[in-house]
């Protein structure tokens, strides 16, 4: 009873449109579906996950008659968000809107709102204690007599969130007649931060420039913002950072705060609020102080006026984030202050407006000689306590950067009186920008699992990051955004699926990578199992492929100088030890990797002591992390039962050989999907192989003239000098900083 047409998309038969009545519902549901849908038809990857194609006909059938009415108010904006939201997505997956009522008249009834806005619901003793502000149910009854469906809440912006939920049902084919489902976030504060510039320029952003358009803002309101807006919402995130951690005073100006008030505008119907990252000079900059000092009473009277402007503009302001004292921005260690100092005097400002200051631990100082990977927890640890109540410290997956596999930060668990805020990256600084086709599920599910001991076995990263372990109410993470203005958001079709599955696990980190890769391949592609469970297991496999053909066996920092694209295990000298790769590598002609045992930089013992201890022993630390924590010879026997050697050399093709896998599957997944997409990762697989390779080869070349060892039986010697691969310069290479 379908047909597919050239693209492979199935659509309803015309025939099914037989009966005049149904035309006409037909008619008025495309109209309206119309009137709401996004500009773009093409398969481009500007509708995400949103796509709400039409439904194979077995689905229709069992659908429809459960989804035949919405109930719903519509008496402020989150209510007509969610109501438009339904319209157009049981319009579209449905292929007729639903009629709209006042109150349940049909079978097939869908209600939706919160006993105060649908006195219906408030009739129908549902239980939404626990659901909190944010929290919502939705469960299948009989009322009046008639199969009804409800999706129940204590807030609009719950309503909202099981609106999308119920969606997600429909798209991923789930049943939807015997429904009791509870869901409310794990965590309070779900973020993106953008590190976007007031020039447009992203940094570290691999999809164009910024999607903030300062220059017309604010009397120019692009339709993206909502779009924007409406994906978030989707997946649970309710804050934007909308400028860069290497602030520019200037946001902070009633100029920028006209246009951050506009874009706020846009996103509160949907539940998301702003955030500016604040430079900690600012009154210095644009306030005409002599000094930023925290301590000083005019400074604090200048950020409390600073905070009250604001939240006289946006009265649901969501507060700011700080990088400050790192990579030369400033901070109150400038002043002889501390990072407490700092934040406090920010949480003071923001305080009475119910406002959070984020206060970032990515902080390393070429002052001081010690191991990277330790300074965070050192400089933080000692101030554990003294932090204001509304004050999250935000702390990357890892102590370094951000790299394709990092042990958990050490500083999950160790400040048990301040609560911790979780930073992943979503774009792709070190993971092949954005056309390496890597799904980070895996990897945030890995840090989000991995076990700190801090108290006791089951003291997960995730319970830390959700308050649960130390008892904190308020909890945070954050995504550094790969969002920009390519048409499909994210500078490729594949990284859309990191945006989206950063948001669901940001709403519960305890869910399963595998299984979101599943449902936002069935929301965003197909269902066609044909497709989906090849496509899956790519997804799944790519993070370790990424890990072994860049930095195989613990190795990290590898990466070309400044612009972080392609191969640079040379890269030596500059302004700081620890910018560079030989600082991390450590490769001698004896051996390769960082110490940092107890008898090396002594990193290990920032972990709680069963971890250090495994981490300690080159024959228990977990093999990923083999060369992270220690210096290895290159003749030792690793598990494979091969030379630490030949198993470098093993897993940098082993890489290489995975992307070829993963290109042999798309291309035999021709006709699944439109052809517009499957040509796009079509070509960018290939760019993937490419430089997969590349590093392969340069890092082999490198190693070589230190192991001095031959290439193992069957390994292809790289194909150029190691001069040739340190000759090669991207001076325009994308995303870097300015
Ligand atoms: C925003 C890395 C990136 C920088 C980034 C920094 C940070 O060093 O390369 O571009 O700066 O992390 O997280 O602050």
């Amino acid at each position: 009873m379908l047909h597919t047409t050239a693209n492979g998309r199935q659509h309803p038969r015309p025939s099914h449109l037989g009966r005049p009545g149904r035309w006409l519902r037909m008619l008025a549901a495309a109209l309206l579906a119309l009137a709401v849908l996004p500009l773009a038809q093409a398969e481009d990857g500007y509708e995400l996950w949103l796509r709400y194609r039409p439904l194979e006909q077995a689905a229709l059938e069992r659908y429809r008659p459960a989804l035949a009415q919405l109930v719903l108010p519509a008496g402020n904006e989150t209510q007509r968000a969610t109501r438009d939201e339904l319209v157009r997505g049981l319009g579209g997956l449905l292929g007729q809107a639903p009629a709209v009522a006042d109150v349940p008249s049909a079978a097939g009834a869908v209600l939706v709102g919160t006993p105060a806005s649908l006195p219906r619901l408030a009739q129908l003793g549902l239980d939404l204690d626990g659901l909190g502000e944010e929290g919502y149910l939705i469960r299948s009854l009989d009322l009046d007599g008639r199969a009804a469906t409800v999706v129940a809440a204590n807030t609009d912006l719950g309503a909202l969130y099981g609106s999308f939920h119920l969606l997600r049902l429909l798209q991923a084919r789930q049943p939807i007649d015997a429904l009791d489902l509870r869901q409310a976030p794990n965590v309070k504060l779900r973020v993106l931060n953008h590190w976007d510039d007031l020039n447009r320029h992203v940094e570290r952003g691999y999809s164009g420039q910024s999607i903030w358009d300062w220059h017309r803002l604010p009397d120019w309101l692009d339709p993206r913002y909502t779009d924007y807006a409406r994906a978030n919402a989707s997946i649970g995130i309710n804050g934007t950072v909308v400028n860069n951690v290497n602030a520019n005073a200037q946001i902070l100006t009633p100029m920028y705060l006209d246009k951050v008030q506009a874009l706020a505008g846009v996103m509160r119907p949907w539940g998301i609020k702003v955030y500016v990252s604040a430079r900690f000079s600012a009154p210095m900059e644009i306030g005409g102080l002599a000094t930023a000092d925290p301590m000083d009473p005019a400074v604090r009277a200048w950020w409390r006026a600073k905070a009250d402007e604001i939240y006289a503009r946006i009265p649901d302001f969501g507060g700011f984030l700080v990088k400050a004292n790192s990579e030369g921005q400033p901070g109150p260690q400038d002043f002889g202050r501390t990072h407490a100092d700092g934040a406090n005097m920010l949480a003071e400002a923001v305080a009475p407006h119910g406002g959070v200051v984020m206060w970032r631990a990515f902080v390393y100082s070429d002052e001081e000689p010690d191991d990277r990977h330790k300074q965070a927890y050192t400089e933080f640890v000692p101030h554990d306590g003294e932090f204001a109540d509304n004050v999250l410290v935000q702390v990357k997956n890892g102590a370094i950067d951000f790299q394709p596999r990092e042990p958990f930060h050490p500083l999950f668990g160790a400040m048990p009186k301040t609560p911790l805020m979780m930073e992943f990256q979503i774009t792709k600084e070190y993971l092949g920008f954005a056309t390496h086709l890597v799904y980070l599920g895996p990897m945030y599910e890995e840090v989000l699992r991995a076990d700190t001991h801090v108290a006791g076995p089951g003291s997960t990263v995730a319970k830390v990051v959700d308050g649960s372990l130390h008892g904190h109410a308020l909890s945070g993470i954050a995504g550094v955004a790969n969002i920009g203005t390519d048409r499909n958001w994210s500078g490729s079709h594949f990284d859309q699926a990191n945006w989206y599955v950063y948001g669901r696990m940001a709403w519960d980190p305890y869910l399963d990578a595998r299984a979101i890769a599943d449902e936002w391949l069935r929301m965003t592609f197909t269902a066609d199992e044909a497709f989906v469970e090849p496509v899956l297991d790519m997804m799944m496999a790519s993070h370790q492929a990424v890990v072994d053909y860049m930095t195989p066996l613990g190795l990290h920092h590898l990466m070309g100088r400044g612009h972080h694209y392609g191969p640079g295990p040379w890269v030596e000298g500059g302004p700081r030890a620890d910018w560079t790769s030989v600082y991390f590598h450590r490769a001698t002609r004896q051996g390769i990797g960082f110490d940092r045992t107890t008898s090396g930089s002594d990193a290990v013992s920032q972990y709680a002591p069963p971890v250090a201890e495994a981490f300690n022993d080159p024959a228990r630390v977990p093999e990923e992390f083999l060369l992270w924590f220690h210096h290895r010879p290159w003749t030792s026997t690793v598990a494979s039962g091969r030379t630490l050697w030949d198993e470098l050399v093993h897993r940098y093709s082993r890489g290489v050989g995975q992307v070829e896998r993963m290109q042999q599957a798309w291309a035999g997944l021709r006709g699944h999907v439109d052809a517009e997409r499957h040509h796009q990762v079509e070509r960018f697989l290939a760019i993937q192989r490419k430089e997969a390779q590349w590093w392969r080869d340069a890092s082999v070349a490198y190693f070589q003239t230190f192991s001095g060892l031959p290439l193992p039986e069957g390994e292809a010697p790289p194909p150029h000098s190691l001069e040739y691969y340190k000759s090669l310069e991207f001076p325009h290479a994308p995303g870097d900083t300015q």
